[in-house]
């Protein structure tokens, strides 16, 4: 991640993947003037189409979720389930229209290189604008990547960061 200069002092290397222990998708816009975000699934991959750094035990702390009591709630667990599909298994914010958020914790800190997103069965759910972050401790983020005017999609998007 870093290189020596000849002077000694450490500087980053363009394009180096900066290892993080928590990763946030900061969502600012959705798509057809979309309110609620809805995600099936994400995947945080070490490498580009490798493998997923998230499990089902990855906890997942999001900026609201629906939660409507015996019929069923959407917490953010449900985008690491690894269950794409299922109307049970999809995190829905409540409430107002973005930003939305989900902040993943990896337990260490580890690069990511593609960033794998499956949206909600509406493309009204789907993001647009969002931004990739890390961050040491999970409060104060650092933008890695951000993505705007991204048309809506239905099955698995990559995007590489
Ligand atoms: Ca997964
Ligand atoms: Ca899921």
């Amino acid at each position: 991640m870093f290189a020596a200069t000849r002077a000694g002092v450490m500087v980053k290397k363009a394009g180096t993947a900066v290892p993080y222990r928590y990763w946030r998708i900061y969502v600012t816009l959705l798509n057809s003037s979309g309110i609620t975000i809805g995600l099936e699934e994400i995947e945080l991959r070490g490498t580009v189409g490798g493998a997923d750094l998230t499990t089902g035990s990855t906890p997942v702390l999001v900026s609201s979720y629906l939660d409507n009591g015996e019929e069923g709630a959407y917490p953010g667990s449900g985008t690491v389930d690894n269950i794409v599909d299922s109307q049970f298994s999809i995190w829905f914010s409540a409430g107002g229209g973005p930003p939305h958020w989900a902040r993943y914790d990896l337990g260490t800190a580890q690069s990511v290189a593609q960033v794998a997103i499956k949206p909600g069965p509406s493309t009204t759910y789907c993001p647009r604008d969002f931004i990739v972050q890390g961050s040491a401790d999970g409060t104060t983020f650092t933008d890695v990547k951000a993505f705007s005017g991204v048309s809506a999609w239905s099955g698995w998007q990559a995007f590489t960061l």
